[in-house]
């Protein structure tokens, strides 16, 4: 789906071709913005799929914000986001989400295609490319935007 290629086009300005399955959460920890961001890679195969999403006891280690990856050259990937959603929501039901269509720059027709699950659950569509680094800053500077908005949000309501 292209979730670790998007990451290391975020943090290190770099694609590698190289291949290897995430089989665990994986941190990243940066700073952008003079701000201090932890970026989780999760694993997508609907067999890790328990260890993809924390449980939400945790209080401060809680995400603040998902992005949901699919890709836009494969249906069933599309077709999963569903799932996926909900998992998220079953355990953060608060925060927001947005949704990446990812190696567009195979199918650029798609750059203007609405995508139903989107519009239907309200969530924000970046059509992205890791190989090309198409909108990948303003994907997770989105992400990471929302995150500061919902973790401020939580702080007053504590
Ligand atoms: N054409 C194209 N291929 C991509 C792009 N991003 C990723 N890929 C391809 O997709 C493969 C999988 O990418 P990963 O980033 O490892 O996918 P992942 O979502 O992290 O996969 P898991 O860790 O198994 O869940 C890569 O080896 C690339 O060949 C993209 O923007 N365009
Ligand atoms: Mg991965």
């Amino acid at each position: 789906m292209g979730k670790t290629k998007l990451v290391e086009r975020y943090l290190k300005q770099e694609y590698s071709p190289a291949l290897q399955s995430t089989s665990a959460l994986t941190r990243y920890r940066d700073e952008r913005g003079g701000r201090a961001i932890e970026l989780w890679d999760t694993p997508g195969q609907e067999a890790h799929r328990h260890l993809c999403i924390p449980d939400g006891q945790s209080g401060d280690d809680d995400p603040n914000s998902a992005i949901l990856i699919f890709d836009a050259t494969r249906k069933s990937t599309y077709k999963s986001l569903p799932m996926w959603l909900q998992l998220i929501r079953g355990s953060y039901p608060e925060i927001p989400v947005v949704v990446a269509a990812n190696k567009i720059e195979l199918d650029p027709a798609k750059i203007d295609v609405t995508f139903a699950f989107a519009t239907k659950n309200e969530l924000e569509l970046f059509p992205v490319s890791a190989v090309e680094g198409i909108k990948v800053a303003e994907l997770f500077e989105r992400a990471i935007q929302n995150a500061v908005e919902h973790r401020a949000k939580v702080e007053r309501g504590r």
